[in-house]
């Protein structure tokens, strides 16, 4: 019986280790297919540190570029892919050089961990700043309507929140060159 299950275990094991690691791929980052004179999904959303792939299927030339100067994966076509690594939280609005009918956005949540009881871990940036960004990050009273500034042009990545006590919205958003991206999508504190 005990070699039954240790020869189980040998067998079980490797698809154990291997699961997770492709769950991982699979879960991490978007695709888009730009086809047709469109990308699709126009919208997509990342976490922090994730990358969006774009796969150019047309056999004219297109470009993922970024409303604001974040990034420009350049013209491609006929199957090649191009990728993005989106570090920051915000909202990156797209187009295409070359078609000004072709927009998408790429939507990157801030992160939080912690309690209402013990304070929140703030995180609107992973890895190092890149050089020349900052970030501003707003918090507001679950309800209300008025933002109020928790972070203005911060160079750092992260930062603690103690409300003491309710429950809060957090948003941020990235700044290159004085140009802003739209906000990331509110992130509910409670
Ligand atoms: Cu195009």
């Amino acid at each position: 019986m005990r070699s039954l299950l240790a020869a189980l275990a040998a067998l079980v094991l490797p698809c154990v280790a291997v699961v997770p690691v492709h769950a991982q791929e699979l879960a991490a980052g978007a695709t888009v297919t730009v086809a047709n004179m469109a990308f699709a999904p126009a919208k997509v959303r990342v976490g922090m540190g994730e990358s969006v792939t774009w796969s150019f299927q047309d056999a004219v030339s297109h470009t993922a570029t970024s409303d604001e100067g974040f990034f420009d994966t350049g013209a491609a076509s006929g199957g090649a892919s191009r990728s993005i690594r989106f570090a920051s939280a915000g909202t990156f609005a797209y187009h295409c050089t070359f078609h000004s009918v072709m927009v998408g956005k790429v939507t990157v949540p801030m992160a939080a961990t912690g309690s209402v009881k013990d304070g929140w871990k703030l995180r609107w940036l992973v890895g190092d700043n890149p050089k020349g960004r900052t970030y501003d990050v707003q918090q507001r009273r679950t309800g209300t309507k008025t933002w109020s500034l928790f972070r203005n042009r911060t160079t750092a990545g992260s930062g603690r929140f103690d409300p003491g006590s309710g429950s809060w919205q957090v948003r941020a958003r990235t700044i290159k060159k004085e140009r802003a991206s739209g906000w990331s999508p509110t992130l509910n504190l409670s």
